[in-house]
């Protein structure tokens, strides 16, 4: 198949378009490169040294024989956005080229709009342009558990049936997401649910939990293929984050209480769930919605499993409970369903000892890249 990832230079898109294209799909990346450059604003890097893109794609290509295309440009640019769809012609879009972290979007106003416009304005054009030209395309389109916040009853997978004053329906599961970033992934998904619904364009709405890990089989094929890993306050993710901090000797840091309960997932299940969306298409209208995470855990939880891992391997691990910079609940129910995903086949790689020893390994032998002042979170959620 056609496929075309947008934001694959990013950490989920590179490992992404790798896959794809090992298991014989044509595959496109387009990207803006926008996220190396707000990494080189916030002087921050990622612990793993990632090569320019067309170095990476011609790597792949010496490595396997198989080709990628490639297209530079921003998809909030519609004739640009346009003219890359006309060149490629996709049969699926994969969407990840988004503005992808809560706080870079709890900086300030302008961090704030820049997120929300980017993230926005991008979608939307990718739905007109799918509407004009392309109308039986695939749009596969990340978006986050993020999205339905902590309700003290069960997450659904994008739908609720609710029975209201003896009348019934199947509605939009509601949504309290967290941050400037979360609340521009709902918006989206409004946007896409109406283009199926009156434009009858067919969409997937992976509404994907927090991912962890670096090594897939094809980004562990060569240094030049290697992919990020963030571990800073504003792109950093927990897992991610707790298992360098270990590995440098900071203390874990737990943000407040450290019961805040996500989903999570290793990235190799992040690129099979995409292939399986790709192989089992929405139909024309439907836009359906899947959680593609593998296994909740609280924040404690993780730093308690990766302190545990790192004593084995003789490291001193620390564990401290920050004042919380963001707002959110610290202790509160969490029980989210995950089924659609494994009823299509995913067979999911749980968290394991040799994962954690894994990450470890590989942020020992990158430790010398860690800036050691961009551990601590800086953003905070609160007014001044
Ligand atoms: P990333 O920042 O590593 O990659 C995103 C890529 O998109 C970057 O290469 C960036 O340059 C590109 N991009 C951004 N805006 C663009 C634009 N306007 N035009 C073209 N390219 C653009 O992020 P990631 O961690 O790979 O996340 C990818 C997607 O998955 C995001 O939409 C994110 O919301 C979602 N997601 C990520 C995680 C996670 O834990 N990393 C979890 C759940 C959902
Ligand atoms: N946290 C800590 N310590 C840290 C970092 C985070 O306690 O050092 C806590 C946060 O307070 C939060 C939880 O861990 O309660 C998750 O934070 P995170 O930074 O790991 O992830 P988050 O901000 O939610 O965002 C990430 C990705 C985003 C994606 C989301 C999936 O950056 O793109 O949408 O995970 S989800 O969390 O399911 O919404």
């Amino acid at each position: 198949m056609k496929v075309l990832v947008i934001g694959g230079d990013g950490y989920c898109g590179w490992a992404t378009a790798l896959y794809l294209s090992n298991r014989g799909h044509e595959v496109g990346i387009l990207d803006n490169l926008v996220r190396r450059h707000w990494d080189n604003e916030l002087g921050v890097q990622t612990l793993t040294p990632i090569a320019p893109i067309q170095q990476r794609i011609q790597r792949w290509h010496d490595l396997t024989g198989k080709s990628i295309d490639l297209f530079i440009g921003d998809i909030t640019n519609y004739e640009f956005l346009s003219k890359a769809l006309h060149a490629f012609s996709p049969e699926a879009i994969v969407h990840f080229g988004e503005q992808r972290s809560a706080p870079f979007s709890m900086i300030d106003r302008e961090h704030a709009v820049m997120t929300q416009v980017n993230n926005l304005v991008g979608t939307l054009n990718l739905l007109y342009a799918m509407r004009e030209d392309f109308p039986n395309c695939h749009m596969v389109k990340l978006g986050t558990m993020g999205e339905y916040g902590t309700p003290n009853i069960d997450i659904e997978e994008g739908y609720i049936t609710i029975e209201h004053n003896g009348r019934k329906d199947t509605l939009p599961y509601p949504k309290q997401p967290g941050s400037m970033y979360h609340l521009s992934k709902v918006h989206d998904s409004h946007n896409i649910h109406f283009a199926c619904r009156i434009w009858g364009l067919r969409a997937t709405d992976l509404n994907q939990g927090v991912v962890y890990g670096v090594l897939t089989e094809e980004t562990g094929m060569d240094e030049l293929l290697i992919n990020r890993l963030d571990y800073d306050g504003v792109f950093g993710t927990a897992l991610n984050r707790f298992c360098i901090q270990a590995a440098i000797g900071h203390p874990l840091t737990v943000y407040g209480k450290g019961g805040q309960t996500r989903g999570f997932l290793d990235i190799r299940d992040t690129v099979r769930c995409i292939e399986i969306a790709i192989a089992n298409p929405a139909e024309s209208g439907e836009f359906r919605v899947f959680n593609q995470f593998t296994e909740q855990f609280s924040v404690g939880d993780l730093a308690m499993m990766v302190k545990k891992a790192g004593n084995a391997m003789g490291l001193n691990v620390e564990i401290n409970h920050l004042d919380n910079p963001r707002v959110e609940r610290e202790e509160h129910y969490f029980n989210a369903k995950n089924t659609k995903l494994l009823d299509l086949g995913l067979q999911p790689h749980y968290l394991s000892d040799s994962l954690l020893d894994s990450l470890l390994n590989f942020a020992t032998k990158y430790q010398d890249h860690v800036d050691q002042n961009q551990i601590l979170p800086k953003v905070s959620w609160r007014r001044n």
